[in-house]
């Protein structure tokens, strides 16, 4: 008798794991770089994948340009703010707009057309 619900249990714990994987696997928001993005904002990373933090903004923030140093140079981005965002491939708002979705993120910039390319960004709305 015992027996029976020592499986019992152990049927429902796989079950609760096998729930909280899918959970994670359908909930794209929520990737990214937890440890760095820990916080309602928009974040740049050097490489693909959120690797090497470059810098982030809270909601809402005006254009700017991308610092000197890392200026083309980011690969990968995510939004993690409730606000859409946008960058562009020239300095000041010039050259090509891309809309950042809010809760949204790129791992894998376009290698063609937009990696290494971000000049200035905002985050008071996308394209
Ligand atoms: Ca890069």
């Amino acid at each position: 008798m015992s027996k029976k619900i020592e499986i019992g249990k152990k049927v429902a714990i796989g079950a609760v794991i096998a729930t909280a994987l899918v959970g994670i696997a359908v909930s794209p928001a929520v990737a990214g770089n937890q440890i760095y993005c820990s916080g309602s904002w928009v974040c740049v990373y050097k490489n693909s994948y959120f690797d090497v933090p470059l810098g982030y903004r809270t909601a809402g923030f005006s254009l700017q340009n991308i610092s000197a140093a890392n200026d083309n140079e980011v690969s990968s981005w995510e939004n993690r703010t409730s606000t859409d965002a946008r960058w562009y491939t020239g300095s000041n708002g010039s050259g090509t707009c891309h809309t950042m979705a809010r809760f949204s993120e790129l791992g894998y910039m376009n290698p063609f057309t937009q990696n290494d390319q971000m000049s200035s960004w905002a985050g008071n709305g996308g394209c």
